[in-house]
């Protein structure tokens, strides 16, 4: 069965009543489409409950048997009660009980709601009744229409402003994701005292400092359900980062699925169950885009390719053992010497580009292994053919090449789209002396620490190559999650500034931000958040904040607040040193 029908044939009400019909009948047939057809929503719905209800899964598939079934409630009045008087029932709780009740068909809930013990119900007509109410009104404005902006892009401004006073809460922003941001902020004045909820009176106005405040995560090394990458995301708007950078595919796996190369995922996803549908991506795009984060999806070429041969070895350079590597892999970088490699990686990107969105797209570039290339004798060929030298700059030739060609591909799928790479392509043209086929739009991410090239602080001098080429530059090096020792580690992290090397003014606006980047060799799902958070928090401060706001000793009480913060609302962050948290993680 591919599909279910479902057809209303009566007239719908807003609300279910006592006289609502509940009759629904569903017809599984052995083939085709099953249907489910009733006269009202409501039987509509006790139909759906049914319907899957006869789903199983057998060896990861999910079967129904042929059924027809005809069904009616003998009563019409089902009831839970629950009472919230003798104890309050949290409103979460309540909702979850609902759906309970549902999956049971159960058609009333009798909320037994005021008792002797209690009052909690919020009458308007005698505010008495439950206890003094005191509700401040909060007043929300945007100055424009930029509100209306579905898509946040690079250069949309932040900026907002807060006051709080006797009269209320006002909080201004030119466009929606600084209402988000301002929203954000307010959450964070709000304080318990003596059971209430009270804020002090401020007035605050505030913006980013840089527009690209990002987190790297890595999906290929260990695969991370749908509903942590959300939960994840929740975790990025509390710290107001905007950018999730979707290291998804790599070497070891390749679990996004593509509609146009199925095999990619069919082959080299580690199982079937570990990949990203075409529905995921949607569904990450639509949480984020709520939270103002953009998702910038990188899929890493021409290296760390090797789960794409397991689908498509064609578009791999065949490795062949040398007495240097007699082991060396069967598969290497992708394969710069065939057209055919071209086409596949234009079909590819014109699919991505449709589904991820955003106008920037990561194409990586980094770590290309030149050894196999050289022990392939049709990228020799190639190479001559094109009057690369048969030396480490002839390789660097070739790297050259296939970037150039990847990012015009890029640049037509459609014109808007802009490349984002790791620095080896920046450092490759370099070498070549060539950079002419570096788009000057193309945004050059720097992440080397130990550049051997440079003593003392290399990637500051990278960051001053970089701009003062005229590109924009995103910096990751000093922000390296993966990197963990024992005891008070995050404030290398708060220290490392991205303004922080010798260039000009001019140069200085060439820095979009910085990215925290957890690579996960070493990390999924059990021990993802606490080695994020709230290392990352340092980082997306630094990304926020003044130049001048740098010092991790005062910053280390916000620290441990954000901490306990994020734990009451459902991050398990690690701790800051010995604490305690006023609600501790449960
Ligand atoms: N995977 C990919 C990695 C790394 C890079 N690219 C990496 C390199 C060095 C360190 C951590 C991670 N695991 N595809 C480099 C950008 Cl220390």
């Amino acid at each position: 069965v591919g599909s279910l029908r479902v057809s209303i044939t009566g007239t719908c009400t807003k609300y279910p009543s006592l006289d609502s019909d509940e009759s629904y009948s569903l017809e599984v047939p052995s083939s085709g489409e099953a249907t489910l057809s009733a006269q009202t929503a409501w039987g509509a719905l006790r139909g759906l409950e049914t319907f899957s209800q006869l789903v199983y899964e057998v060896d990861g598939k999910h079967k129904l048997n042929v059924t027809t079934i005809n069904d009616e409630p003998r009563f019409p009045h089902r009831g839970v009660m629950l009472d919230t008087a003798r104890h309050f029932l949290p409103v979460p709780y309540i909702k979850q009980n609902l759906d309970a009740m549902s999956y049971n068909k159960i058609n009333v809930f009798h909320w037994h709601i005021v008792d002797d013990q209690s009052f909690p119900f919020q009458s308007r007509t005698y505010p008495d009744l439950s206890g003094k109410v005191q509700n401040t009104p909060i007043t929300l404005s945007t100055s424009n229409e930029i509100l209306c902006l579905s898509f946040q892009e690079l250069w949309h401004t932040y900026y907002h402003s807060i006051l709080v006073n006797s009269d209320g809460a006002t909080l201004l922003a030119q466009t929606a994701w600084g209402a988000l941001r301002g929203l954000e902020t307010f959450s964070q004045l709000i304080y318990g005292e003596n059971g209430k909820h009270v804020i002090n009176g401020t007035s605050i106005s505030d913006s980013p400092r840089f527009p690209h405040r990002g987190i790297m995560i890595d999906t290929a090394r260990h695969y991370l359900p749908l509903p942590f990458i959300l939960r994840h995301l929740d975790a990025m708007a509390y710290n107001k980062m905007n950018v999730l950078h979707w290291h998804i595919v790599d070497d070891q796996a390749f679990p996004f699925q593509s509609t146009t190369f199925p095999d990619l995922s069919g082959k080299g996803a580690y199982t079937r169950k570990h990949v990203y549908t075409p529905d995921d991506v949607s569904q990450v795009l639509e949480f984020a885009r709520l939270r103002g984060i953009r998702v910038i999806p990188e899929f890493d070429t021409p290296g760390h390719m090797m789960s794409w041969g397991q689908g498509h070895p064609e578009i791999l350079t065949r490795c062949y053992p040398t007495s240097f590597q007699p082991d060396i892999y069967h598969l290497g970088p992708a394969n710069p010497a065939r057209e055919t490699t071209y086409t596949f990686m234009r079909k590819l990107f014109e699919e991505i580009r449709q589904l991820f969105a955003d106008e920037y797209f990561h194409v990586g570039g980094d770590e290309v292994r030149f050894q196999c290339w050289n022990s392939n004798e049709e990228v020799h060929q190639f190479m001559v053919q094109q009057g690369f030298p048969n030396s480490t700059q002839g390789f660097a030739d070739l790297q050259g090449y296939y970037i150039r060609r990847i990012l015009e591909i890029l640049h037509q799928v459609p014109e808007t789209t802009r490349g984002i790479v790791w620095q080896e392509i920046f450092d490759n043209f370099e070498i070549t002396g060539d950079l002419t086929g570096l788009n000057l739009d193309t945004i050059i991410h720097v992440w080397e620490w130990n550049d051997t090239r440079y003593q003392g602080e290399p990637f500051r001098e990278e960051m001053a190559k970089v701009t003062a080429a005229g590109y924009k530059a995103i910096l990751s090096s000093c922000y390296y999650l993966n990197d963990i020792s024992y005891g008070r580690d995050w404030p290398q992290y708060y220290e490392c500034d991205p303004h922080d090397f010798q260039g000009t003014e001019a140069q200085k606006q060439l820095v979009m931000g910085g990215e925290a980047c957890l690579w996960a060799e070493w990390v999924d799902s059990t021990n993802f958040i606490p080695r994020m958070w709230p290392r990352a928090s340092a980082v997306a401060e630094r990304l926020w904040s003044p130049q001048d706001v740098a010092d991790s000793e005062a910053a280390s009480p916000r620290m441990e607040e954000q901490r306990c913060r994020m734990v009451r609302r459902g991050i398990p962050a690690q701790p800051q040193g010995p604490s305690y948290c006023e609600y501790e993680w449960n």
